[in-house]
């Protein structure tokens, strides 16, 4: 059977929906080429000498993996001399990243997780790299890029996606007109259609947390959680499953295909970041796949992407998922 390659679909979309201009396409065939090569080196595993940690730490505080590092240089140095970048920031990065004078620049920003779920690369478990566009605002182009330009909500990116890295390496993207799933065919190296306008299930029977943390969450959040174990003798009247596979790329990519909802709440281990998670490169990309194909996303009393970004590592609490089962959190969190 004969697949669409990721470029057939985006020539498509392009000449479908005006907002796709050849700078786009052309900024997303990159990161998708980028995305190959990431896949590959995790695939070699030990066999490539990228397993363990540098014993050294991100922005994040946390060790930073052979990967990790690595991920970060591939998605660098694939974007940055194609002019179609104003700037880049990453997870794994303190400040942003300017493109060198040596090159062209051009009118939008990539923000990335170069490799997310980085604690499983050890034990063969699915990672991903999570990717999100901006534009760069007016008036940019005649001055160096700055950190507050990336400071956008994350209902004004023109693009999102991840790539799961997994028995399958697949890449899931929207551009603003539904969501689409490519397959990489491993033995021509190319990025095949396989998944299009995809729709999150509105009601689910699955929840994705890590249950450790039970003793740490806010009490809303842990009354929806007993009233799940309550099972269909409880309050919501159905048994429901629980998932957590502590990569999320890999946790909303099942979400994407049988729904769920996912959950990374406050924590009052520390009060005073909102959550675990980044806003602008996890939480705003992620929440724009999962709205484009018909699901909600929300930091417990409003919708993330509607949350104007402070700074450009800013944390937030999410709740991710079938819609009307985000809405049934949304109402524990009114009570
Ligand atoms: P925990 C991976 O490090 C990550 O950022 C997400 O991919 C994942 O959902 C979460 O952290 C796992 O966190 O606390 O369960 O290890």
């Amino acid at each position: 059977m004969k697949y669409k390659t990721l470029t057939h679909y985006l020539v498509e979309q392009q000449r479908e929906h005006q907002s796709i201009d050849p700078e786009l396409r052309l900024l997303l065939e990159i990161v998708a080429r980028a995305c190959k090569s990431i896949g590959h080196a995790v695939g070699k595993g030990a066999l490539g000498g990228v397993l363990g940690s540098l014993g050294s730490e991100n922005v994040q505080g946390e060790i930073q993996k052979k990967l990790d590092v690595l991920s970060n240089d591939i998605l660098l140095e694939a974007n940055e001399w194609g002019g179609h970048l104003a700037g880049m920031a990453s997870e794994e990065m303190t400040t942003i990243h300017r493109i060198p004078n040596r090159y062209p620049k051009g009118e939008y920003l990539l923000l990335f997780d170069p490799l997310d779920g980085s604690s499983n690369i050890d034990v063969n478990v699915s990672i991903g790299t999570i990717f999100s566009v901006l534009k760069a605002p007016a008036g940019a182009e005649g001055r160096d890029i700055e950190e507050a330009d990336f400071l956008q909500p994350g209902s004004r990116q023109v693009a999102a996606g991840y790539a799961i890295y997994g028995p399958q390496t697949m890449l899931v993207l929207t551009t603003g007109n539904g969501v689409a799933s490519f397959t990489l065919d491993r033995e021509m190296g190319a990025w095949c259609l396989t998944g299009e306008n995809i729709r999150i299930p509105e009601d689910t029977k699955e929840f994705a947390i890590n249950m450790s943390n039970m003793r740490h969450w806010a009490p809303e959040m842990r009354r929806y959680i007993e009233d799940c174990l309550a099972g269909q003798d409880g309050p919501l009247g159905k048994n429901y499953n629980m998932r957590w596979i502590a990569s999320m790329v890999s946790d909303v990519h099942r979400i994407m295909n049988r729904g769920g909802v996912f959950m990374y709440p406050w924590d009052a281990r520390e009060p005073e970041k909102a959550g675990k998670l980044r806003l602008m490169y996890e939480a705003n990309p992620m929440s724009m796949l999962i709205e484009q194909a018909g699901g909600a996303s929300i930091d417990g009393t409003q919708r993330i992407l509607d949350i104007q970004p402070e700074a450009l590592h800013q944390r937030v609490s999410v709740m991710l998922g079938s819609k009307n089962e985000i809405a049934r959190i949304a109402e524990y969190h009114q009570q």
